[in-house]
């Protein structure tokens, strides 16, 4: 038995510098500390993440959550065998007792989740890539960086809310470089075309020029990949989260200064992506728009990624498996609140043909498990912003300590769909 003795929970902050809950989970063998992100361009349908709605903090303060893991759950919890993730996560939504975690708080019930796996690892002495992935878990990630940030996540005016960029390379170390080679080569082209202002950066580390639209963002980032020496090896990815541009009362999407339906809207994608390398398009659609997801999936040859539209929720994903609609997911385990959770709609996805892309949020703590969930689902692809901040650059470096640690074992993911 390695019997789980405590659970402490505390206030701490987010790279947004919102409150959000860290937890410590002691047992006499091993110690596991998770933290919990915070998104910005939220799917209603995602899990609830408590906030207090007191004065402090305006109104976003975690302190009931805190409570919740310090009263509620840890007295339930004290006893089991910390490897019992299942049956523990089990009994967190047994005590919860809704579907969207509205009494634990979904932010709660994760932070206890994630720390309970990784105080398992620390217990076995194994990394946390190797506890929930096993002995074969091997593939390292081909990143996603948002180096364009637009929407919710800075303060200009490009609908579209992530510009990513996607390098290619045998190794996780080289996609690194390249990355970090394009970023900084992108820094001149945006300094020399719209000045130093031009530079400062997003939500997620990624640059938030002046633009207007889509295609300027492209632009730049073809010129930057070409001028870092990298074309044909450096791939473009966009995440539209077109929930936040669409009109729901009216029905269009605004976007680029023009009012679009679905289908024109569809058009405008199929323009870019003949124009550009873009690999994959995220949430092209508003969040309840299975019907034109499905449209988009048949009619470009890319990956089509469910957010919003799945939440990491395995309900949801399976009416989209059944529609074609999309054919990868986003994995975020705040969504949906639980590892076991996470891991059950990363397993559909995969048995059933689709892409997982392991995701960040916005908001963002020093917390790099998702690096390690990545390794363990064996998805291939992660995403966790752009190549700067230390919330982000965390998760990066933890998987170039990842593959040092594989050496000749390591693989990398290449799969777009
Ligand atoms: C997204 C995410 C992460 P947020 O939409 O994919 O990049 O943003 O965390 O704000 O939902
Ligand atoms: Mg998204």
């Amino acid at each position: 038995m390695i019997e789980i003795e405590d659970i402490r929970a505390r206030e701490i902050l987010d790279s947004r510098g919102e409150p959000t809950i860290e937890v410590d989970i002691i047992t006499k063998k091993g110690f596991g500390r998770a933290s919990v992100p915070s998104g910005a361009s939220t799917g209603s349908n995602e899990a609830l993440e408590l906030r207090d709605k007191e004065d402090r903090y305006g109104g976003k303060g975690v302190k009931k959550a805190v409570e919740n893991v310090n009263e509620l759950i840890c007295p339930k919890l004290i006893g089991y065998d910390v490897r019992e993730q299942r049956k523990i996560d089990e009994e967190m939504l047994e005590l919860d007792g809704t579907e969207k975690k509205i009494n634990l708080g979904a932010n709660a019930i994760l932070a206890v989740s994630l720390g309970v796996a990784r105080a398992a690892a620390n217990s076995l002495s194994m990394p946390l890539y190797r506890y929930l992935g096993g002995s074969n878990a091997r593939i390292l990630p081909v990143p996603m960086m948002n180096v364009i940030n637009g929407g919710m996540h800075a303060g200009n005016n490009l609908a579209i809310q992530e510009h990513m960029i996607v390098p290619v390379a045998k190794r996780f170390s080289d996609a690194i470089q390249i990355a970090s080679e394009v970023y900084h080569s992108l820094k001149k082209v945006l300094t020399n075309k719209y000045g130093k202002s031009a530079t400062n950066i997003g939500d997620e580390g990624g640059f938030a020029p002046p633009m207007e639209n889509t295609r300027e963002a492209l632009e730049s980032l073809e010129k930057a990949v070409e001028e870092a020496g990298y074309s044909k090896k450096v791939f473009f990815a966009i995440d539209s989260a077109a929930s936040e541009f669409y009109n729901d009362k009216e029905g269009y999407y605004e976007i680029d200064g023009r009012r679009l339906e679905e289908m024109e809207l569809l058009d405008y994608y199929r323009e870019i992506t003949e124009e550009y390398p873009i690999v994959a398009l995220e949430d092209p659609f508003q969040e309840e728009d299975f019907e034109s997801f499905a449209e988009i999936t048949k009619r470009l040859n890319i990956q089509i990624i469910g957010d919003d539209i799945f939440v990491t929720n395995v309900e949801r994903l399976k009416r989209g498996i059944d529609m074609g609609a999309a054919n990868a997911l986003l994995l975020k385990i705040n969504q949906i609140g639980t590892i076991s959770e996470s891991l059950d709609a990363s397993e559909l996805a995969l048995r059933s043909g689709y892409g997982v892309i392991v995701s960040h949020r916005s908001g963002e703590t020093e917390d790099t498990s998702i690096a390690d969930i990545a390794v363990a689902t064996g998805c291939g692809q992660i995403k966790t912003g752009a190549p700067t901040r230390g919330e982000r650059t965390a998760k990066y470096n933890r998987l170039l300590r990842i593959e040092e640690e594989l050496g000749k074992t390591a693989i990398m993911g290449a799969k777009f769909g």
